[in-house]
């Protein structure tokens, strides 16, 4: 094949890709899944991967590989649909670059270059899930995590330290970046909450001991900073805590920003357990209160998805992540959720069906006698309204 030959084929693959057109599977009700994937690797542009110059690249090859497109935070934008992608490189490296979409659930093109997200203290070695919060001061603020290696024990290659880094912008492309948050534990899946509290940037935290440890940070906690300029943890509050034997065993984290209803706070989390396969995330919601955001009001059980299929395929196996989501003014959401780091999907469904979803589900009783009751309750309901 010639080099013009591959390239046309390459292009028409890569073109068709981009143009597919999703459809939705019908569900249990609460959500619908859709019948691919909003954007894979292969959906990266040929131009970040390919040198195009046939003198320079007469093989026509892949010069830089991209791996996979996972854990996105998400905005509506201008009318569109814009996701800030985790992209991860064949060298593992992770980066942030902008997708849009028209309608949300397909068409989905990268925008032509990678975000460049200036550097802040000593330079990163990987940054990675970013939160999306258009806060009430004007600015979009992405908080996401900042890696670096652990300079307390140079000869272990895996230890590694987790920020929060913070940025923020007015047009997705050019990123003021500002100093990380300042914690006394290690901090991922740091979120920062669109409404302004007392007075203050009010931030969902996730304290850790170690890298990947929680140890004994207890589950998702609160915390008031009076800037995000120097934003410093004080005072945490955990809010939405671990326990024992339930979905978030191991750890829990906050997704993307809760999206505010008449009801409440709705939260989208994931939820972390150990099995003999390795660690298991699953996504779950709960609620909180209008006037005390940190007031959980409800909290189904179990998880509100798990891994289904193929998704249980990928990098880092039995894994659903999601730290983006969009509520339309008509009421409808879009979750955006990678599954086994490897790739990003969509799930629809409504404002009004998650209010129900988060009210109406049974909460986890903590122990198999109240799961069982549970479920009596409900067959004598629908016993009695035969
Ligand atoms: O590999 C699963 C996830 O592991 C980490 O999440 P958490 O700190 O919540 O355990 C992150 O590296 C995340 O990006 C990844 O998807």
């Amino acid at each position: 094949m010639t080099f013009n030959e591959r390239l046309a084929e390459i292009t028409y693959a890569h073109q068709a890709l981009l143009e597919r057109a999703n459809t939705p599977i019908e569900g249990n009700g609460i959500y619908e899944r859709y019948a691919h994937p909003v954007l894979t690797a292969d959906h990266a542009p040929l131009e970040w991967r390919y040198d195009l110059n046939p003198e320079t690249n007469p093989y026509l090859m892949e010069r830089i590989g991209v791996h996979a497109v996972l854990n996105a935070g998400a905005i509506k934008w201008k009318g569109k649909y814009l996701v800030v992608a985790r992209v991860e490189g064949n060298d593992r490296k992770s980066f942030f670059a902008v997708a849009e979409s028209p309608n949300g659930v397909d068409n989905f093109k990268f925008w032509p270059r990678p975000v460049t997200m200036p550097e802040w203290g000593e330079p990163a070695t990987n940054i990675y899930d970013m939160r999306l919060t258009a806060h009430e001061d004007g600015w979009v603020y992405g908080i996401f995590c900042v890696e670096r290696k652990d300079p307390s024990a140079p000869s272990d290659l895996s230890a590694a330290t987790a920020a929060a880094g913070v940025a923020r912008t007015k047009d997705f492309v050019n990123w003021e970046r500002l100093p990380d948050i300042q914690s006394r534990s290690q901090q991922r899946n740091v979120v920062l909450h669109p409404e302004f509290v007392d007075g203050k940037y009010a931030l969902y935290t996730r304290p850790q001991d170690g890298f990947i440890d929680t140890g004994s940070g207890g589950g998702i906690g609160w915390a008031l900073v009076d800037s995000m300029e120097h934003a410093v943890i004080g005072e945490e509050k955990i809010i939405n805590a671990r326990h024992y034997h339930t979905i978030m065993e191991v750890k829990n984290g906050e997704g993307p920003h809760p999206i505010k209803t008449p009801r409440g706070w709705l939260h989208l989390a994931h939820g972390v357990r150990g099995c003999a396969s390795g660690l298991r995330y699953v996504l779950y919601m709960y609620m909180t209160a209008l006037d005390d955001p940190t007031r959980v009001i409800a909290q189904p059980g179990g998880f509100f998805m798990a891994p289904e299929g193929w998704e249980y395929v990928g990098d880092v196996m039995n894994v659903l992540f999601a730290n983006g989501w969009i509520a339309d003014d008509n009421g409808k959401v879009f979750i955006y959720y990678a599954s086994s780091d490897t790739r990003l999907h969509v799930a629809t469904s409504t404002v009004d069906r998650l209010i129900d979803y988060c009210m109406n589900t049974p909460a986890d009783g903590l122990r198999t006698g109240l799961s069982v009751q549970a479920i009596n309750a409900l067959i004598d309901r629908n016993t009695n309204s035969l």
